[in-house]
């Protein structure tokens, strides 16, 4: 007879394939044995190990849904099922992963020449190199549309763009070899993207500070990054999209990764708390598992996680049919963040006063997931991209 499992519960795993089934075991064995034993102390130093891309390189986890480039060619389910695993370690783990793979190799690989790909995707691939995804700016983030960079032609240098202004809260950029930054083209007006080449800017023309003393994300590392006039050649303009297209098309792919990504987080909430309100005792020796108030946590977070988990399955099979549209994504991206930070939040009250203790691990990914909510999209612009798709009227401006 079929059995309950608690951390499987509507049996997910009977929806994968064979290889999508190995890939994810091979990814959460690395995770767990490279990744969990060294995320503590990176959280409390803020610190990045660039090294881990490498050891992801290695395993074929990097771009994996492109195929060629020295990059595994999987189904999106699969690259999800490998943000998943990362996630239950740590978001900023993933955060920096799906960067590289979302949205610097997939800018790549979906808009740029063939020159570019050859150069950059098999060395990004196996974390030779790495990349950051600059849209956001000081002024303008859930309205990337007003966006001050600019690119304009050099005036002497012939065959190059000068780009000028500032991006903020960019995962990867003050460690990245290369940006990939969205700038308003000064001739036409409209959004272009460039593969800025740090080896190829001269000094003081790009510069990524880090932003240090962040609350939430630690071990992951963020900054700015300022372009004075950085010459930038027109052969790392990406040739054939204009507009907003460009950088959400990246994102389509970014937030489907952290839909399923977040459930991993989720997923390690729920197998703490219930363990920890096993062991431990309040009022005659009672385990705290045994409490109605208790049990009603867990069973809301493991069904909030089940449904998420195969919601995002879904979608990621009509994404490989192109069968999927943004707001699907919009849906699951804003659902799955949603439930797994409420959820989160409310587990790490079975901890009481140990949860405050970062070795309990549940603060870590409660704050984390505030992150998750309002990057590549806060929740509440999901929302408004949901109710303009349902009702026809936009409600952003
Ligand atoms: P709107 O008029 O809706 O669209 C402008 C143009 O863009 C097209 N488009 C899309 N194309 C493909 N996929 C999508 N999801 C698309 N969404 C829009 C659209 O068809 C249109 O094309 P065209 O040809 O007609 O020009 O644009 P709007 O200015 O009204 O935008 C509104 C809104 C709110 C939907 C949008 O700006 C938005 O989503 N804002 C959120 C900003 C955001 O997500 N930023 C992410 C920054 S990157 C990041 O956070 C990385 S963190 C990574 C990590 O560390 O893991
Ligand atoms: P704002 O746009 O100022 O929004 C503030 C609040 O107002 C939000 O709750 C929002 O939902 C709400 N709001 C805004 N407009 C409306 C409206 N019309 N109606 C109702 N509510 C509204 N960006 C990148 O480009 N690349 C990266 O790699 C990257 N990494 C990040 C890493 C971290 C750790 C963080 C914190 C952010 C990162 N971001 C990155 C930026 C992120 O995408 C933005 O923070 C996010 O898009 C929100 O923009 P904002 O912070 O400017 O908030």
């Amino acid at each position: 007879a079929p059995q309950f499992n608690w951390e499987d519960p509507l049996n997910a795993k009977n929806l994968l394939t064979e290889e999508e089934l190995a890939i994810s075991e091979m990814a959460e064995r690395y995770c767990q044995e490279h990744l969990a034993p060294r995320v503590l102390q990176a959280y409390r130093d803020e610190h990045y190990d660039p090294k881990i891309l490498q050891e992801m390189g290695e395993l074929g986890l990097l771009g994996a849904t492109i195929k060629g480039y020295g990059c595994a060619g999987v189904s999106t389910v699969a690259s999800a099922l490998i943000t998943r695993a990362v996630e239950r370690v740590d978001s900023g783990y993933r955060s920096g992963m799906s960067v590289q793979s979302s949205l610097v190799m997939g800018a790549i690989h979906d808009f740029g020449t063939e020159e570019l790909k050859e150069k950059y995707l098999p060395q990004l691939a196996k974390g030779k190199i790495i990349g950051a995804f600059g849209l956001t700016e000081p002024n303008h983030g859930s309205d990337p549309g007003s966006m001050e960079t600019t690119a304009r032609e050099h005036p002497t240098k012939q065959g190059y763009y000068l780009l000028k202004g500032s991006k903020t809260w960019i995962t990867n950029s003050p460690i990245a070899d290369v940006l990939v930054v969205w700038a308003r083209l000064q001739e036409t007006g409209k959004i272009r993207g460039f593969l800025v080449d740090r080896s190829m800017c001269p000094p003081g023309a790009l510069e990524t500070p880090a932003i240090k003393n962040k609350t939430g994300l630690r071990a992951s590392i963020t900054g700015m990054i300022h372009l004075e006039d950085c010459p930038v050649p027109k052969e790392h303009m990406f040739p054939d999209v204009e507009g907003l297209k460009g950088p959400f098309t990246c994102l389509n792919s970014a937030r489907y990764g952290i839909a399923l990504g977040v459930m991993g987080a989720l997923e390690d909430c729920i197998a703490r708390a219930r363990t920890y309100a096993l062991e431990r005792r309040q009022f005659k020796g009672n385990p705290l598992a045994k409490y109605q108030l208790v049990q009603k946590k867990l069973a809301d977070a493991t069904t909030d996680a089940a449904y998420g988990v195969l919601a995002a399955i879904q979608v990621g099979r009509l994404k490989d049919e192109g069968k999927a549209t943004p707001e699907m994504i919009s849906m699951i991206k804003r659902q799955n963040c949603d439930r797994a930070l409420w959820n989160a939040r409310v587990l790490q009250e079975i901890f009481g006063g140990n949860a405050v203790s970062d070795e309990y691990h549940i603060g870590r990914h409660v704050a984390n997931l505030y992150v998750t909510q309002t990057y590549e999209g806060q929740s509440d612009i999901h929302t408004l991209i949901l109710g303009r798709a349902i009702t026809g009227i936009q409600a952003f401006v």
